[in-house]
C-alpha cells in the first residue's frame, strides 16, 4: 500500500504524522508543494479544502491528527490498551487545541491591542496547562504512558522543538519546557530516539 502525505513545505501540520512515519520507518512519499500549486490544482482535490492530506490507493482523507492517529495505531504507538489510547488522545488534543492552536489564534489577530492581550492571556495558560500536564498527565518514566513511548510523545517533541522557539520569538515570550522537568525528559527522550534524529538530521531544512 503507497502512501502519500501532501503538504506545504513546512514542518506545520504535517509533522507529526513524519515523526510517527520515521519512528514505524514506514516507507512513503512526502509530497511538499508551493501556495502556487495549492490554489491552482491540489486545494480542489482535498475532500475538505485543506492540507495536509493523506492519499491511498482508494481515497484522499485530511486532519492532521486523524492522519497521525492513523499511523500511529498502525504502528504501535498509540497505546497498547483502550484506555492508553484515550490517555494519548488527551495529551495530543491538549498540545494541539488547548496550546497551539491558541498562539496560532493570537498571530492571526489584525488588532494589535487585542493581540498583545490574546498573546499575554495565550502565554498564562499555556503555561498553567503545560503544569497540569507535567503534574498530572505522566504515568511512564520519561513517557506519557505506562506503556512507554507513544505518539503522545512525539506530539510533546514537535510542539516544544518545532513550535516554542518560534512562538517566543514572535511574541517576544519564553516558552519553553525549562520550568518542568517531566516534560522535558519526555521530550529530551524523544529528541534522542535513533529515528527521530535520524529524521530530524536528514529533513527538509524549514522554518517552521
Ligand atoms: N484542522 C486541520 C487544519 C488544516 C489547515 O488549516 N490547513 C492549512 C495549512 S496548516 C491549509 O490547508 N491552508 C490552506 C487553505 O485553507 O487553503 C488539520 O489539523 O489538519
Amino acid at each position: 500500500m503507497g502512501y502519500k502525505l501532501v503538504y506545504f513545505e513546512n514542518k506545520g501540520a504535517a509533522e507529526i504524522t513524519r515523526y510517527v512515519l520515521a519512528c514505524a520507518g514506514a516507507d512513503y512519499e512526502d509530497k511538499r508543494i508551493t501556495r502556487e500549486e495549492w490554489a491552482s490544482t491540489v486545494k480542489a482535490q482535498s475532500p475538505t479544502g485543506v492540507s495536509p492530506m493523506l492519499e491511498t490507493e482508494t481515497r484522499t482523507y485530511t486532519q492532521s491528527l486523524a492522519i497521525a492517529r492513523f499511523f500511529a495505531n498502525k504502528y504501535g504507538f498509540a497505546g497498547k490498551t483502550e484506555e492508553e489510547k484515550l490517555h494519548a488522545d488527551m495529551i495530543v488534543d491538549t498540545l494541539k487545541h488547548d496550546l497551539l492552536q491558541k498562539f496560532f489564534n493570537a498571530f492571526f489577530e489584525k488588532d494589535e491591542t487585542r493581540k498583545q492581550e490574546m498573546v499575554k492571556e495565550v502565554f498564562e495558560n499555556s503555561n498553567k496547562t503545560l503544569g497540569l500536564l507535567e503534574e498530572k498527565c505522566i504515568d511512564g518514566e520519561g513517557y506519557f504512558l505506562a506503556s512507554g513511548f507513544s505518539w503522545a510523545d512525539m506530539m510533546l517533541y514537535n510542539v516544544a522543538a518545532d513550535f516554542f522557539p518560534l512562538i517566543s520569538t514572535n511574541f517576544k515570550v519564553n516558552l519553553s519546557l525549562d520550568s518542568y522537568p517531566k516534560l522535558k525528559k519526555i521530550s529530551d527522550n524523544v529528541s534522542e530516539n535513533p529515528a527521530i534524529k535520524k529524521w530530524v538530521e536528514t529533513r527538509p531544512v524549514t522554518e517552521y
